[in-house]
């Protein structure tokens, strides 16, 4: 990439201030909700074993592990980059001359297709700029060599920007082909609340865009509103419970227990016009019956960008917890759920401090986790594992 771009997106990453701190202060005493910052972080963690996978990036958003064994990442601001199964990395080709990048929106959630070793399609969700500016699923096909993703078509469109403030945007897999989407409510006052709006959402859609079954509305793809940045999106293994990771205000980072036709409570539009943080990140004064959060971060938030699930006896005994990438505080927080899910009895932190920002994790079949830094410059792909 030319260095001058590099600059740029530097610059931009570092003009921001630190992610989601609301801009109207901290909380009103209406802003109490929420948990009370969950367990204290302890020791037990084991040893974690750092290694780099691709480096020399910028803000890479997403990573994903193929059958094969590729790891394929794309930066926020554009272009995707490869670890391929023979041990060369480089660019991969792709048509983005569409993508819209601005402040947290570009490039960003990728999942590969449960057929991939069949069908080779890989889903992203980006921003789009062309006849109208918005966020959007694309699907692509990406060649055997891992040289040259095809755009095969838009998903699903419509998910609102503006700024490109709270973009989203994750993308889960499922095994039987439907796919959940975390969305950002763009920064927009009235956009979690609204059935009608694709943002501040979790959406469950078919391959082809249409509602999956088993929404709410079975002619909406919204499965879930009352969101403010899904940034994360986990199913837990042995269990068909969904969860997700958003960022708080200027508290209350979330992890939420997710289910069709909840509303997870976050309604900014107190002030005509004004999209106002200082309202709770869960707010059930506001919105009768809103669920409270499995975890929330509490007073201080972390910058919570990512959730997945770790496994594997390597991992003792947080084997089965839920590890989030931080931006923020730079760290991995690993916490563990209760029997029934509804909520976290420890939580443990690693590389604190070590690798500045991280932003996703993705966990392999051996049970290591592929984790990405959003620095800004000289980001990285790291395989973490649990030290033997
Ligand atoms: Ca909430």
């Amino acid at each position: 990439m030319a260095a001058a771009a590099s600059l740029v997106t530097a610059s931009l990453a570092c003009a921001q201030p630190a992610p989601d701190t609301g801009s109207l202060g901290a909380g009103s005493s209406d802003a109490d909700g929420g948990g009370p910052g969950g367990p204290e972080p302890e020791d037990t963690l084991p040893g974690l074993d750092v290694s780099t996978v691709l480096d020399g990036l910028e803000n890479p958003w997403d990573v994903v592990v193929a059958p094969d064994g590729a790891i394929l990442t794309g930066q926020r601001s554009g272009g995707f980059v490869v670890s391929r199964p023979d041990g060369s990395t480089g660019p991969v080709e792709a048509d983005l001359q569409d993508l819209f990048v601005a402040s947290e929106t570009g490039l960003m959630g990728i999942a590969l297709a449960p057929d991939f070793e069949d069908s080779r399609t890989v889903y992203t969700c980006q921003g789009h700029q062309g006849d109208v500016t918005d966020i959007r699923v694309v699907s692509w096909t990406v060649d055997p060599e891992w040289t040259a993703l095809t755009r095969t078509g838009t998903v699903i469109d419509g998910l609102p920007t503006a700024s490109g403030r709270h973009g989203g945007c994750r993308l889960l897999a499922m095994p039987d082909g439907t796919l959940f989407v975390g969305t950002g409510d763009s920064a927009s006052p009235t956009v979690p609340q609204d059935p009608a709006s694709l943002g501040g959402k979790v959406l469950h859609i078919t391959a082809d865009g249409a509602p999956a079954p088993g929404n709410p509305d079975p002619a909406s793809p919204v499965y879930s509103l009352g969101h403010r940045n899904v940034q994360g999106l986990a199913v837990q293994p042995g269990t068909d419970r969904l969860y997700g990771v958003e960022q708080g205000t200027s508290r209350d980072d979330e992890v939420n227990l997710l289910r069709a036709g909840a509303n997870y409570g976050y309604r900014p539009d107190r002030l005509p016009f004004v999209y106002d943080e200082s309202v709770p990140m869960t707010d059930p004064v506001r919105v009768p019956g809103a669920v409270e959060a499995v975890w929330s971060s509490g007073p201080s938030t972390l910058a919570t960008a990512s959730g997945a699930f770790v496994t594997g006896d390597a991992w003792g005994e947080w084997d089965g917890s839920l590890v989030m990438g931080i931006q923020e505080e730079s760290r991995l927080v690993f916490l563990r759920l209760a029997e029934d899910g509804e909520s976290v009895t420890h939580r443990a932190d690693g590389l604190v401090g070590e690798h500045g920002r991280l932003r996703s994790v993705t966990p392999q079949p051996d049970g290591s986790l592929l984790v990405t830094t959003d620095n800004g410059e000289n980001d990285s792909v790291l395989r973490v594992s649990p030290a033997g």
